[in-house]
């Protein structure tokens, strides 16, 4: 009886251990923590980000005081004008999404009509630019992300709206720069996903969204890198969510592999954008997008993270030389700039000593840049002949003698 016992509680435990894809060791649970730590107190400054919100909420770790404060910060109700006009201003596909995400994850009903309204509004723009040009009037990224965030809000999604993104998955259209985009296919995965798991599509829809989801595993699987990273460092989070959701053994050992190449990223402070660190939040929690769909918020257990005082990095005394050069526009200079500056620094030095221009714009993800020397356009950041950078241009800091090219995409 004894014996049949053990057997029964060793088997329940092993099933736990197998419903989670990877186990944090307990050494390292520290930096789970320290980056639920960052996220918050990057929730003290700059303006508030909806990504940033739904990553506090789909940890197991609360400050609930804070996350409160901060979706009032959100204001989605700035968002949609009463028009639902989006003729005049640029596309908003993704951040509604985001902030209708958000919403859910907060359980407060208020704004979520208007927010739906208003993304099937861009959702319909968005499909009638794909059907005219080929192409989202903003990006599969968007779309994907608008698709899943009425998906977790429980609404039915007309089916021509996802064969749209089976589509482009079997055509390969899911690219960044030139080269594959993983962070698309495993936003595009976690939609269908969400649409199959739905049961609201007829058995025939439900067997091609399948077939395409069964494409975006075979090609995130294929991107897996040598230090585990699935795509790059910064597409590893969204496509560790996919696999999550998808669940059973076969990603198994590939997700594994990716958390503990996250856990290492972590450790080496290569997450210090909220933005980054919001899709990375859920999976260290075994958590996905797909669990906004039942998120409950009174299961809540407050356990106060307090936000500790880190002082500032200093600029070092030592300065540093980076050769700037803007490709197709005979610029080619070098700039000293103190060492641990960011290529944002590095911009501005040459700004002002130079004859050399450039502008930014805001983003969820920081300073984005727009404009070169006056020329508007997809502004592509490189090192060396032809890396591409990871980071941002306030992300990134620049090496003693580094070559950084400006490069414009032709489109
Ligand atoms: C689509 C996309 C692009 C498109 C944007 C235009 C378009 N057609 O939509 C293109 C291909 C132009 C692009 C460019 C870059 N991107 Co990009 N991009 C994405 C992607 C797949 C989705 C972004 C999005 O729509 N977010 C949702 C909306 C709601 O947010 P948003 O703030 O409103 O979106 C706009 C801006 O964020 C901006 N944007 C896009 N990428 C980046 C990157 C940075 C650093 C900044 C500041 C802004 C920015 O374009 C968005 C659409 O207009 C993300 C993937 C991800 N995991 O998030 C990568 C991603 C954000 N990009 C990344 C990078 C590195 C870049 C580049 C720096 C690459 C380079 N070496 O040049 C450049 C930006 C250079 C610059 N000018 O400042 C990294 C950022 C990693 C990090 N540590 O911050 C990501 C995570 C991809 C990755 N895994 O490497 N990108």
């Amino acid at each position: 009886m004894a014996l049949s016992w053990l057997v029964l509680v060793i088997s329940v435990q092993a099933l736990i251990v197998q419903a989670k894809l990877f186990e944090i060791p307990e050494d390292q649970k520290h930096l789970v923590r320290g980056l639920n730590v960052k996220l918050l107190k990057a929730t003290l400054d700059g303006e508030a980000n909806p990504s940033v919100y739904v990553g506090l909420r789909l940890s197991e770790e609360h400050n609930l005081e804070k996350e409160n404060e901060y979706l009032q910060r959100l204001k989605p109700e700035d968002l949609c004008s009463s028009t639902l006009n989006i003729k005049d201003t640029e596309p908003k596909t993704g951040l509604i999404a985001l902030h209708l995400m958000a919403q859910k994850a907060s359980c407060d009903n208020t704004h979520r009509s208007r927010l739906i309204a208003c993304l099937k509004h861009h959702l319909l723009k968005e499909k009638e630019s794909i059907v005219l040009y080929s192409k989202p009037l903003t990006s599969y990224y968007q779309y994907s992300l608008g698709i899943l965030a009425l998906c977790v809000n429980d609404k039915l999604i007309d089916k021509h709206f996802i064969n749209k993104i089976i589509f482009a998955e079997e055509k390969n259209q899911f690219v960044h720069g030139k080269t594959i985009s993983i962070d698309t296919e495993a936003m595009a995965g976690l939609a269908l996903l969400c649409a199959k798991n739905s049961n609201k599509y007829p058995r025939e829809d439900a067997i091609n969204m399948k077939k395409s989801i069964k494409s975006i595993k075979d090609k995130i699987l294929t991107s897996q890198g040598d230090e585990g990273q699935l795509g790059n460092i910064y597409s590893t989070p969204l496509a560790v969510q996919f696999l999550l959701a998808l669940g059973g053994q076969s990603g198994r050992e590939p997700s594994s592999y990716a958390m503990r190449a996250l856990l290492k990223a972590v450790d080496q402070g290569k997450f210090s954008n909220p933005m980054m660190m919001s899709q990375l939040m859920p999976v260290f929690h075994q958590k996905t997008y797909l669990n906004l769909a039942n998120i409950k918020c009174d299961a809540n257990t407050n356990k106060p993270l307090s936000i500790p005082f880190y002082p500032e990095i200093a600029i070092g005394d030592e300065p540093i030389r980076v050769r700037l050069v803007v490709e197709g526009q005979n610029f080619e200079e070098v700039f000293e700039v103190p060492s641990q500056s960011s290529l944002l620094d590095v911009l501005k030095a040459a700004q002002k000593n130079s004859d050399f221009s450039f502008e930014t714009r805001g983003s969820l993800y920081g300073p984005y840049l727009t404009t070169v020397n006056s020329k508007e356009g997809q502004w592509l950041l490189l090192k060396d002949s032809d890396i591409s950078l990871l980071e941002g241009i306030a992300d990134y800091k620049p090496a003693d003698g580094e070559k950084i090219i400006l490069r414009l995409r032709s489109a």
